[in-house]
């Protein structure tokens, strides 16, 4: 009888517990959950009912029982963490953005297939069986050639002055804050969906809000604090023009200032033959559009692929939502470390080509001119 994994979460906020809980469900045993503070972290250990010996990261990741960190924390604390756990026989599950800077990210590539570790990020949009029907489709060849992939990524949960997060400080979040934190499920999606790669953009960024009231430990969901007033040098909007390998041009939009959009992550592929159109905030329907007749696809239809069924965990018209997605996506990894081959499954590659793209948004936002977005390769 194989022990179940053993797990540690490192970093708690909103995203904590939901890496926490699909753990438990994928089968992992958790070990332990650290917090920014020892307060945060005995409380984290009540709540999880997980030993209270466990102080901290280092004490995760040195732990013999240990086979898996999940690193939760604020973006730049990402890389020394994910190095370490590896350093330590770990596998890695990683929140995005993999790393602040590309460098980072391909010395984390290198360092897990050196160890060979399974390392992986967490994009589970990937894991909506309709995202799975949009990319079948597409791979079948039912849309015919992909000529324009669009659509937006908007929220509003820093739409006001008061509203904070450690994400609009460029040194624990990365100098970019909206397309790297949002835009870069975006990408991915439509990359996984289309098979295609963006190989060159042109980007232009807007923040909205030049100053904001800094919140101690604000999380996503924090609204408005009466704290000092920060400068703010992280993008509020990215609006991004790009072509494909596959000669697709195409168009994002990414904002945290939208009120009214709460996570409305939306995208459409045109093709000679079809179009499909996914909406993260309807996931169990996909629009399928044809020049003489157009059609919602359902979520656990039995006409749908095996490739999307796979993730039918309710018969249709019961929806599924986000966090089957994070279970799915957690379940697959930890399929991986026993050393099955999950499809689709977004690894530290996905992650290190994510920030690549973050960083051709930042070099022609700068410059205000096209810039390449070379194949990653080898780290
Ligand atoms: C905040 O923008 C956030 O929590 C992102 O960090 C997540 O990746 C996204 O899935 C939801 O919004």
């Amino acid at each position: 009888m194989r022990r179940s994994l053993g797990i540690g979460i490192i970093g708690a906020g909103f995203i904590g517990p939901v890496h926490a809980r699909a753990a438990r469900l994928a089968g992992g045993n958790l070990v332990g959950v650290v917090g920014s503070s020892p307060g945060r972290t005995r409380r984290l250990a009540t709540e999880f009912g997980t030993d209270p010996a466990v102080a901290s990261a280092e004490d995760l990741i040195a732990h013999p029982q240990v086979d898996v960190i999940h690193i939760c924390t604020p973006n730049h604390l990402h890389v020394p963490l994910a190095e370490a756990a590896l350093r330590a026989g770990k596998h890695v599950v990683c929140e995005k953005p993999l790393a602040v800077e590309a460098s980072g990210a391909a010395r984390l590539v290198r360092l897990a297939d050196e160890a060979g570790r399974v390392a992986v990020v967490p994009f589970v949009y990937r894991f909506y069986p309709t995202v799975r029907e949009a990319r079948e489709m597409a791979r079948r060849g039912d849309l015919g050639a992909v000529r324009l992939i669009h659509g937006t990524y908007l929220q509003d949960w820093l739409s006001d002055a008061a509203d904070y997060s450690w994400r609009v400080d460029a040194a624990l979040g990365g100098a970019s804050r909206a397309f790297a934190d949002i835009g870069s499920h975006w990408c991915d999606l439509v990359e996984f969906v289309t098979g295609q790669r963006i190989t060159r953009l042109t980007a232009r960024l807007s923040t909205a809000l030049a100053e904001r009231r800094r919140t101690a430990g604000a999380a996503f969901t924090t609204r408005g604090g009466s704290g000092p007033v920060a400068s703010v040098d992280t993008e509020d909007i990215a609006v991004v023009l790009f072509e494909t390998d596959g000669g697709a041009v195409g168009t994002v939009t990414v904002s945290q200032v939208s009120p009214g959009r709460k996570n409305r992550l939306w995208f459409e592929v045109d093709g000679s033959a079809a179009a499909v159109a996914f909406s993260q905030e309807e996931p169990e329907r996909l629009w399928v559009g044809g020049r003489d007749s157009s059609m919602l696809l359902t979520r656990g239809s039995p006409a749908n692929s095996e490739a999307s069924r796979r993730f039918d965990r309710l018969p249709a018209g019961h929806p599924q939502g986000y966090l089957d997605c994070f279970e799915a996506f957690v379940s697959d990894a930890y399929r991986a470390i026993a050393g099955e081959e999950p499809e689709g499954l977004p690894r530290f590659a996905d992650g290190w080509r994510s920030v690549r793209i973050t960083e051709a948004v930042l070099a022609s936002a700068r410059r205000g001119d096209w810039r390449e977005v070379e194949p990653c390769g080898a780290p």
